[in-house]
């Protein structure tokens, strides 16, 4: 079996977004390979973050990817922070890659803002901690949104670097397993933002941990355009706002955009989010029950993700030593 690797950042609320981009289809992959999900509490801490607030965003991730479907048993979860390799590879890494590579990515320019110079390093050097995290496992695919593309060509570009310089093929080059359309969810405030963990407006996510109130009153609130809903999808394209609506509708639906325009095209926003919060609190509140289950019992999460653990490590355990030996760095006799 092809072996998957995919992760998200414990750094906030886990939000629809984050659910219809990237945990649902993580349940349906474990069908087709075999997949290693990460809560990846190293690259939250490129951002400043309370380290109790960590802790418990932590196991809130772990607890959306199990209510989302994630198997434990048969997928392996854990948190990166747990796996040495990672930083350790990662090290490596920042060795690899030429600083005008990584000057060319985009998500570091929009996460740093205009202030670059009081950014962390470890924000500029991300993309290597993500290379190491999927090469760690000599994964040969990862699920990945638009916005992690560049990342992930990097990736390859770092796995061709490394085997060229040491003469040796040790990385494989990952493949990406695009995820289908319509799987980018934007902010209810903006159409023109993603939905985001590190948005100040919390009306501007449904959260995985929202009570059907604060569902229905997010959607009622979420911003809109004061037209009619449109009847064709082409009419979609000037109208961020009632496209994301539609889109979620959609996506929670399991139709196609054009099947829910036949529904809803011509009608206005008022019984169209109706139909949208019934519809949102119907796939959601499982979710959230379950999430709530696991977190009032940290210790079943917490033995989950060191198990998880154990078995992430032994599974990068050989490719360390290749890389050590590779490399030349001198070990310990047995
Ligand atoms: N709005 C979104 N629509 C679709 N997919 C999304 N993902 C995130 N937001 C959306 C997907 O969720 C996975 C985990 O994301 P992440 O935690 O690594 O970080 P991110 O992509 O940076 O997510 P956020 O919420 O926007 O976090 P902040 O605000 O901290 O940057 C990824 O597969 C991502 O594509």
């Amino acid at each position: 079996k092809n072996r998957i690797f995919s992760g998200a950042q414990p750094s906030g609320s886990m939000h629809l977004g984050n659910y219809l981009g990237a945990f649902r289809n993580w349940a349906k992959l474990q069908d087709d390979y075999e997949c290693i999900y990460c809560v990846v509490d190293l690259h939250a801490i490129t951002v400043w973050q309370d380290p109790q607030e960590l802790i418990r965003q932590t196991r809130e991730a772990a607890a959306a990817y199990i209510a989302s479907g994630v198997d434990p048993k048969r997928s392996v979860l854990f948190n990166q922070s747990q796996v040495a390799a990672h930083g350790e590879l990662a090290w490596v890494f920042n060795c690899v890659a030429r600083i005008g590579w990584l000057n060319r990515m985009t998500q570091f320019k929009d996460k740093a803002g205009k202030n670059r110079e009081k950014a962390s390093a470890g924000l500029f050097v991300y993309p290597n901690l993500m290379a190491a995290d999927i090469l760690a496992y000599k994964a040969s695919h990862v699920p990945v949104g638009e916005d992690q593309k560049q990342h992930l060509e990097l990736t390859r570009d770092i796995a061709m670097k490394f085997n060229n310089d040491y003469g040796r093929e040790v990385f494989p080059l990952v493949e990406p397993v695009i995820q289908k359309e319509g799987a980018r969810i934007m902010s209810l405030r903006d159409g023109s933002k993603k939905m985001s963990k590190s948005d100040p407006s919390d009306a501007s996510r449904l959260n995985l941990t929202d009570d059907a109130d604060s569902i229905a009153r997010k959607i009622r609130k979420a911003k809109t355009d004061p037209h009619p809903l449109p009847d064709s999808v082409a009419d979609l394209a000037e109208r961020p706002e009632a496209n994301n609506l539609l889109g979620i509708y959609a996506a929670l639906s399991d139709q196609s955009l054009e099947k829910t325009l036949a529904e809803f095209g011509g009608t206005d926003f008022a019984p169209f989010k109706k139909a949208l919060v019934d519809l949102a609190v119907a796939k959601l509140s499982p979710i959230t029950q379950e999430m709530s289950r696991l977190m009032n019992d940290p210790a079943e999460i917490d033995a989950i993700l060191s198990e998880g653990a154990d078995r992430a490590a032994a599974l990068a355990l050989p490719v360390m030593e290749e890389v050590r030996e590779t490399v030349g760095f001198l070990g310990r006799r047995a």
